[in-house]
């Protein structure tokens, strides 16, 4: 049940199904371009209806690549094994082909676009005789909202197809927006020669990891894939299209495309504030949008929005508002459970996609580390090997996941659908950094939340191929997903000030911050919620807190820890510590990116990184050293 078994021929489809050709003529001109060069044995056009969902499932089991699972447990869920060599993103074969080198920057993989373009058309040649090809329409947003975008992902995945169906709007709906840009561009509303759907085209080829190419074509809206069959380097609409040619079509039209989940909190009196956060993978950006918070928050509700991206842009009212690309989750499964997010629990019991957990094939269930329940004696791994406890290994992928519609999301905003989105009252950056970085801290404003941003890093997780738990710097979480010069990117960000009268408020947070013995200071998930109140008190004026050499940390009295068993008031102390010696390491290791960025860099980013020093020059009020850990400037 893999991908890699032999290539998949559909058998004929009743009711029409597959057979609808699209009528636009770019579209079509396009189609048969890609058929004549891949030459596939058939081909068949996605309409997102339920009945060829129904149909693909059945083909897909049929087929060995997925495997239905119990239906009285488990209704409407599937599982699937992908290739062993493929199981993330993977960063080194992911590369940016912009007319020149510069373009792309420095923390990006570049080739000349002609060139790449050549060896790729080489590679699909041929690439799915005895295949299908399935054409898949997608709308990036929700329906008629001025930021949804449209995609078109010809690919010879069915697993792709299935994903697609649940990660983003697709088929008809999709085929309607391109009909009314279509219309617009006719009428002169629109004019401009730039492709008005993203190109994807994806092959698998023989999943074999040396000619495995990710390669973006941004001037041209245009996604070639070869090599994969795992998620982000697959599901063009997500990380392809969606950041990294979005990045850029966004900085070209004064809009932001952002490695961000959006949350809804309500609270008891009825205020609405709209929170946008930015983690990289695998960090707990879905935790956050479902949390539910503990018994201390009772009468606040907290809605998802999405968990992963937001589109977003200066409003008539001079906020900044945003919408989530997406319409479903592909979510990190280990760790999953009715403690950590309930919310997901729910979203994955049915419908959803299952890839690389292990498996109790006779129990047609599946198991993951962290799961709710006992520690099954025996299942299949990830792999397919047999597995028991005694083993000590993990029986399902690090980087295991769930694809799930957001409707299955008993947390889901009714906003997720609405067309100008929502208005965005704080920004969020945060990273997993076991020491220095504070629990939260708040930026004095918008320049210096983008250096905020700009600077922050993380420790590396198995979503990207490669070492796991080494701290990387990772700007706005957009290392891997900016499609153009991450020194052009800051500009970007901080010329988007000008249109926004009321910007968001700009927050730091870090939940993972460790003691000398290695444990946690801070417990997560549900208990963010107590950040994030202070957050929103912040955004209305109603909490204080102390001035630090690197921004606003809270001050104990507007910090809420009641209820709080097993959490000591040292403990609140550390977390909020803003200890000298450790940023001055930090800023040292700042200066590396910021030198790589040459004179992209924008002066105002090397002016905050200056007054940070000069800020960790003065010692602290208390008279201690300025090494000791200590507000440095206390008000
Ligand atoms: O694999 S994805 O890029 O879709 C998920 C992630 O790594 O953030
Ligand atoms: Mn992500």
């Amino acid at each position: 049940m893999n991908s890699s078994s032999p290539a998949p021929l559909l058998q004929a489809a009743t009711g029409g199904l597959g057979t609808r050709r699209p009528d636009d003529p770019e579209l079509v001109a396009w189609i048969d371009d890609s058929i004549a060069l891949c030459r596939p044995e058939q081909v068949f056009y996605c309409d997102g209806s339920d009945a060829e969902d129904e149909f693909l499932l059945a083909e897909a089991c049929r087929l060995g690549v997925l495997t239905r699972l119990d239906p009285q447990k488990l209704p409407g869920c599937y599982y699937h094994r992908s290739a062993q060599n493929d199981v993330a993103r993977v960063e080194q074969l992911t590369f940016i082909c912009t007319p020149t080198a510069e373009q792309a920057g420095p923390t990006n993989h570049w080739t000349e676009p002609g060139e790449m373009r050549s060896k790729l058309r080489g590679m699909f040649a041929g690439s799915m005789r005895g295949r299908t090809m399935f054409v898949v329409p997608y709308l990036m947003g929700p329906p008629g909202s001025p930021l949804a975008k449209v995609g078109v992902e010809l690919t010879d995945s069915i697993y792709v197809v299935l994903n697609m169906r649940k990660v983003t709007r697709m088929g008809e709906t999709a085929l309607r927006h391109l009909q009314q840009l279509r219309r617009l561009r006719l009428n002169d509303a629109i004019k401009s020669d730039f492709p008005l759907f993203n190109r994807g085209l994806h092959s698998m080829l023989d999943l074999d990891p040396a000619r495995r190419f990710i390669c973006h074509f941004p001037q041209d809206n245009e996604i070639l894939s070869v090599g994969s069959g795992y998620g982000g380097n697959v599901l063009l609409g997500k990380k392809c299209f969606s950041l990294r040619v979005g990045s850029y079509l966004a900085q070209s039209q004064g809009w932001m495309a952002e490695h961000m989940l959006l949350l809804a909190a309500e609270s008891p009196e009825g205020e609405q504030h709209y929170i946008a956060a930015a983690f990289p993978s695998a960090c707990g950006k879905t935790n956050f949008a479902m949390m539910i918070p503990p018994a201390r928050f009772a009468g606040w509700k907290i809605r998802t929005i999405g968990d992963d991206i937001a589109w977003m842009q200066p409003g008539p009212d001079g906020r900044l508002w945003a919408v989530n690309p997406e319409s479903g989750y592909f979510g990190v499964i280990p760790g999953t459970n009715s403690g950590t997010n309930p919310n997901a629990v729910a979203t994955i019991s049915r419908d959803t996609i299952y890839t690389n957990v292990a498996l109790l094939e006779d129990e047609g269930d599946v198991w993951w580390e962290g799961k709710d329940g006992p520690v099954p004696a025996r299942c299949a791994d990830w792999r397919g090997e047999p597995w028991t406890p005694e083993l000590g290994t993990k029986a399902a992928h690090p980087n295991s996941r769930f694809t799930s519609p957001m409707r299955n999301n008993p947390a889901l905003a009714p906003e997720a659908d609405e067309a100008r989105g929502v208005p965005i009252s704080a920004i969020i950056f945060g990273g997993r950094r076991g020491d220095t970085v504070p629990l939260v801290y708040q930026s004095r404003d918008w320049t210096h939340g983008v250096f905020l941003g700009a600077t922050m890093a993380s420790e590396t997780t198995a979503a990207a191929a490669g070492a796991v738990g080494q701290v990387r710097r990772d700007p706005m979480a957009m290392l891997p997903f900016c499609g153009y010069h991450m020194g052009d990117y800051f500009a970007h960000w901080l010329e988007m000030a000008n249109g926004l009268e009321q910007p968001p408020l700009i927050f730091g947070v870090n939940w993972f911050r460790r003691d000398t013995a290695g444990k946690f200071l801070w417990p997560g998930f549900g208990e963010n919620m107590r950040v994030l109140k202070w957050i929103i008190d912040r955004c209305e004026g109603r909490a204080d807190g102390n001035e630090t050499a690197i921004g606003i940390v809270p001050r104990r009295e507007d910090f809420d820890l009641a209820g709080m068993t097993d959490f000591s008031e040292e403990n609140f102390r550390r977390l909020t510590t803003v200890d000298a010696a450790e940023w001055n390491r930090e800023l040292d290791a700042q200066g590396e990116l910021f030198a790589s960025l040459g004179a992209h860099l924008p002066a105002e980013l090397a002016a905050e990184r200056e007054q940070l020093r000069q800020r960790l020059l003065v010692p602290a009020a208390d008279g201690s050293p300025s090494d000791d850990a200590v507000e440095l400037l206390s008000p």
